[in-house]
């Protein structure tokens, strides 16, 4: 399995300079970066370039996470949101070819974070969501990208709330490369047995997001990551496991996180990545066995 870690733990806004990210992921002892998408459209195409290089030279690589904007909800019976968010999925791909990125996860399918004020009509967003997922799917998957399908928890998301949704809804949406994504912060709320999940997602699980309950680094909390490994391992997952801790109020992240208080005392960067550090080497013996 690969190890990598959301550059957002270090930052408070949905969008950074990733280049110091890479360098310093490299350094704590990761195999990958997942960087937000949000910001990649703007981005000059040198950027990219550049990007694509600082990784090479680091021996890491780099994957895409996104929550999308609610005007960019390929479940809206809005035309012209779909078509937003068709247009931001096709242009981004360009993108990702530049950068080496094949793999985007997230609540791609819906918009993030869910507007409960708003009446929800989850039968008509998954019809229209499974057909145009299936369309935006074909496009990742002529620039060789896997579209991973974030199961989130009730209070973020309402159309996959849990892993036999997802199964279910990739099924519907039958292309390959459209995938099942799990968390397992989200899991910890929605998941009768995390373990059970797992292997209910099987070889569509695309993509695999850690962190503790409270979204503390794995290990750090009451995660049963034994269980966790086991049933990865159970399935013949060889993909991208990633970190998404958040420790820090404030900001865009604070905000549509829900951090309310400080996680610790010390949030220095020294601190952040010394747990980042340990945290990627729990991670590897718990999931592959070997430190
Ligand atoms: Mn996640």
């Amino acid at each position: 399995m690969k190890h990598g870690i959301y550059y957002a733990y270090w930052e408070d806004m949905w969008g950074a300079d990733y280049i110091p990210y890479i360098e310093k992921v490299a350094r704590l002892g990761f195999d990958f970066l997942e960087i937000g998408c949000a910001p990649i459209n703007e981005f000059p195409i040198q950027t990219l370039r550049d990007l694509r290089k600082c990784a090479s030279d680091n021996g890491v690589f780099l994957t895409g996470g996104y929550g999308p904007s609610a005007d960019r909800d390929m479940g809206s019976a809005d035309p012209a949101v779909v078509k937003n968010a068709k247009d931001f999925y096709f242009e981004l791909f360009k993108r990702f070819e530049i950068m080496d990125i094949h793999h985007i996860g997230g609540g791609l399918y819906s918009y993030w974070p869910a507007d409960y004020t708003k009446p929800i009509d989850k039968a008509g967003d998954w019809a229209r969501s499974v057909a145009n997922v299936r369309e935006v799917g074909r496009v990742a998957r002529d620039y060789g990208v896997n579209f991973c399908l974030e199961v989130l928890n009730r209070f973020e998301g309402y159309l996959l709330n849990t892993c036999e949704e997802a199964v279910r809804f990739v099924d519907e949406v039958g292309e390959e490369n459209v995938l099942v994504m799990l968390d397992t912060f989200h899991m910890n709320v929605e998941e009768d047995d995390m373990a059970e999940a797992i292997r209910c997602a099987g070889k569509k699980l695309g993509h695999f997001h850690t962190g503790e309950c409270n979204r503390r680094v794995p290990g750090k909390g009451r995660m049963p990551w034994r269980e966790i490994g086991q049933a990865l391992r159970e399935i013949g997952y060889d993909g991208c496991c990633c970190m998404e801790p958040f420790v820090k109020m404030g900001g865009e992240v604070g905000r549509d996180i829900r951090i309310w208080h400080n996680m610790y005392d010390d949030l220095s960067e020294e601190k952040l990545d010394r747990d980042a550090a340990d945290a990627v080497r729990f991670q590897r013996y718990m999931f592959d066995g070997q430190m």
